[in-house]
This record gives C-alpha cells, structure tokens and sequence, in this order.
C-alpha cells in the first residue's frame, strides 16, 4: 500500500512537472486573419503547446509551450506544414501552393 502511494505521488511530480516557456517566431508570409487562425490552429494541435497568439502587425506569434513535450523546431515544422514560413523555415510548398490566393504572397497569387 505504501509502494502504490509513493509511486502515485511519484507520478503526480512528474505530471505537474512541465516548464512552460515563451517563443516568439516570425512568420513573414502571414497575410491575413485567415491565415493567423490557420498558424493557431495548427499550433494548438501540436502537443505541448498551450497557446499561440498571432500578431499581424509585428508578422510574430508568440507561443507558450512545455519544454518537456515540444521544442522550437517541431512547432515551426508545424507552421511550415500549414503552409507558412516560421523564422528560417521555409514553408511546406505542396501546402502553401494550395492556400487560398490572398493567403499567398502577393507575387504568387
Ligand atoms: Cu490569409
């Protein structure tokens, strides 16, 4: 009985654990409401990320993510694969190339 309460609490520390940390990623190719609620909703299904918030004017989201499931790198291959540059990755071609034309830089659509 003691044993199965020690590792209870044990896994209660490790559950509670996770640091949350703040990112804040460019993503230069973003044109529009549509395609902040594109890059959120792509980041808010990557798990480990808490929240994400696009900020058109700076072209910047800033996301909160727990540094013991996710790092920078799996959460801009997620903005990648939504079709949109995140920092120095470039965006997934195959995705960007379907996005809606005003989602598309202006010399591409
Ligand atoms: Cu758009």
């Amino acid at each position: 009985m003691k044993k199965l309460f020690l590792i209870t609490s044990l896994l209660l520390i490790v559950s509670c654990k996770g640091d949350l940390a703040k990112a804040e990623i460019n993503i230069p190719t973003a044109q529009c409401g549509m395609c902040a609620m594109a890059i959120e909703d792509a980041l808010t299904k990557v798990d480990g990320v808490k929240k994400a918030d696009v900020d058109m004017d700076a072209l910047r989201v800033t996301v909160a993510y727990d540094i013991e499931i996710v790092n920078i790198t799996s959460i801009e291959s997620a903005i990648s694969n939504a079709g949109y540059q995140a920092n120095k990755i470039s965006a997934n071609a195959e995705v960007y190339k379907n996005l809606p034309g005003y989602c598309k830089l202006p010399v591409d659509r």
